[in-house]
């Protein structure tokens, strides 16, 4: 029977898997590590190295290069790919890719024999990509703010924000105006990618255009005023905006053994392809995902806004909308606190659980080693109510995944209150992050089979361009494998903390 490939392409690797629906088996998958496989690119974390710690970029042709190594390393594994029916995937969102004139004539005309980065150098207007951490647009969000006020949140479901695409291609237009008169289109990493594989300019979904400042989500076209403000002429230099099939792949890519001309979908952003990948793409329940961003989301009922102005409000991929609220420092973080106090994960699940109390005594630390998003904070550095540098290892990762999950359910009250909550993501895989979870929202938190739910939600929404409807795969590829009940014993020390939170956000940094 068919088969479909998703591919998630994120901050720090890109991703490949393929399902076999019928069976509801996932036949194969593959991975790229940007740090490991492609050094030569310079963006170990997915960033390249800048003085100014509030620009980050990364080099697109990175992208590229993985694209290639990934769908050589899928045909490696011995699957069939020339069973693959269909392809989707995702990118992380927000970060965006300058192209020049010879963009369009450049992929048609790819050549099965040198690499894809060799034969598109020559296309890209910029030669490097904001990425979603970058946070150096605050005079562009300012002044996006007194053009248009509240109507930026009311009709783009998010006032302006540093890492929006729009501010990002407001602050190049005004910088290199040159290079922008030079750019004749601007893609979003998931639908440059996504032309990649078609040979031609792929279309932005709603799930991941929402996330630009420039998408109008009560009309789903480009805002023409908006844009138009953003940078001149930017509404000429915008893909279109779609769902559902791109085009047919590329000749070149028959020689990874996939069939040229097989439809590839859309592509959207990663965290609307986690919320069909973890199974959360109908209203009731709300995702933790735990990767390099933190983020919680869910399908909205309707359309709502964030009244603090922190969440957004972005295109369901399975029709509506969700809201999602993103922290910046998330696994990174986390691991740096985890290495510093000389531990291993293992120890806090086991040992740190054990030796210090749910809610730490009142010790909270939030470990914002970059400027953080939500709420938005330039001036890196760690905060926290305690002598942290002086306290236990147990004390301080306490104290930091504690605060990591109280922030989460601070910031994502505007989006409800949910019984169930599904976790996603590298650090889901730790007991004591889920349980913690469980006992700060008590909820019932719930992990499912796959950990690269954004993988398999673009595999999902690739089948489901072919006809496979979404509920089926959500029972076979999405089922619930572990459970971390709440403990209500501890409810009352969480919801103590919950100012407590919001007063160490306003705290200035302890450390760096
Ligand atoms: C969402 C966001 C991040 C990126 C990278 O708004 O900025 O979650 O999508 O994962």
């Amino acid at each position: 029977m068919a088969y479909y490939l998703g591919i998630d392409s994120s901050t720090q690797s890109m991703k490949g898997l393929v399902i076999d629906p019928a069976a509801g088996v996932i036949v194969t998958s593959a991975g790229v590590n940007f740090k490991a496989d492609l050094p030569q690119y310079h963006c170990p974390d997915g960033v390249l190295a800048h003085a100014d710690p509030l620009v980050k970029h990364a080099d697109p042709l990175m992208w590229l290069a993985a694209l290639d190594l990934l769908l050589a390393r899928l045909q490696a594994t011995g699957a069939d790919l020339g069973r693959i029916a269909a392809i989707g995937g995702d990118g992380q969102q927000h970060g965006s890719v300058y192209l020049n004139g010879r963009f369009a004539e450049a992929l048609a005309g790819l050549k099965p024999s040198s690499p894809l980065a060799d034969q598109l150098k020559a296309a890209l207007a910029r030669p490097t990509s904001p990425i979603w951490m970058d946070s150096s647009t605050s005079a562009e969000c300012r002044e996006l703010d007194a053009a248009f006020g509240a109507r930026l949140q009311a009709d783009t479901g998010s006032p302006a924000i540093e890492r929006f695409t729009g501010p990002q291609i407001r602050k190049f237009a005004k910088a290199e105006p040159e290079r922008y008169a030079q750019t004749a289109r601007i893609h979003l990493v998931s639908s440059f990618l996504c032309s990649v594989l078609i040979g031609k300019d792929a279309p932005v979904d709603s799930g991941d255009g929402a996330g630009m400042n420039l998408l109008n989500l009560r009309t789903l076209a480009w805002d023409a005023a908006i844009a138009e403000f953003t940078a001149p002429g930017l509404a000429g230099k915008l893909p279109r905006v779609g769902n559902g099939v791109a085009g047919g792949l590329h000749a070149y890519f028959a020689k990874y053994g996939l069939k040229a001309g097989i439809p590839v979908a859309v592509w959207t952003g990663d965290n609307p392809a986690s919320l069909v990948g973890t199974g959360a793409w109908g209203a009731g329940v709300a995702v933790v995902s735990l990767g390099t961003s933190d983020t919680f989301f869910a399908a909205l009922d309707a359309f709502r806004t964030d009244p603090e102005g922190c969440g957004h409000v972005f295109g369901n991929p399975a029709g509506g909308c969700m809201s999602l609220a993103c922290f910046k420092n998330g696994s990174l973080a986390r691991d740096r606190v985890r290495r510093e106090a000389g531990a291993e994960w293992a120890f806090f699940d086991k040992t740190a659980f054990d030796l210090t109390p749910a809610g730490n005594c009142g010790q909270v630390a939030l470990p914002w080693f970059e400027a953080e998003i939500t709420p938005p904070v330039l001036k890196p550095g760690l905060r926290a109510n305690f002598d942290f540098a002086a306290a236990a290892p147990e004390v301080r990762i306490r104290a930091v995944v504690e605060g990591q999950a109280l922030a989460l359910r601070s910031h994502a009250l505007w989006i409800g209150t949910f019984g169930t909550i599904r976790v996603t993501g590298g650090a889901s895989k730790s007991p004591g992050i889920r349980q913690t979870l469980a006992d700060v929202f008590q909820a019932r938190v719930e992990s499912i089979a796959v950990a690269d739910s954004a993988a398999l939600g673009g595999a999902m929404l690739a089948a489901h361009a072919d006809g496979v409807p979404l509920a089926g795969m959500t029972e076979d590829f999405s089922p619930v494998t572990a459970v971390c009940e709440p403990r209500p014993a501890h409810a009352a020390a969480y919801d103590r903390l919950l100012p407590v939170i919001r007063e160490l956000e306003k705290t200035a940094p302890v450390s760096h």
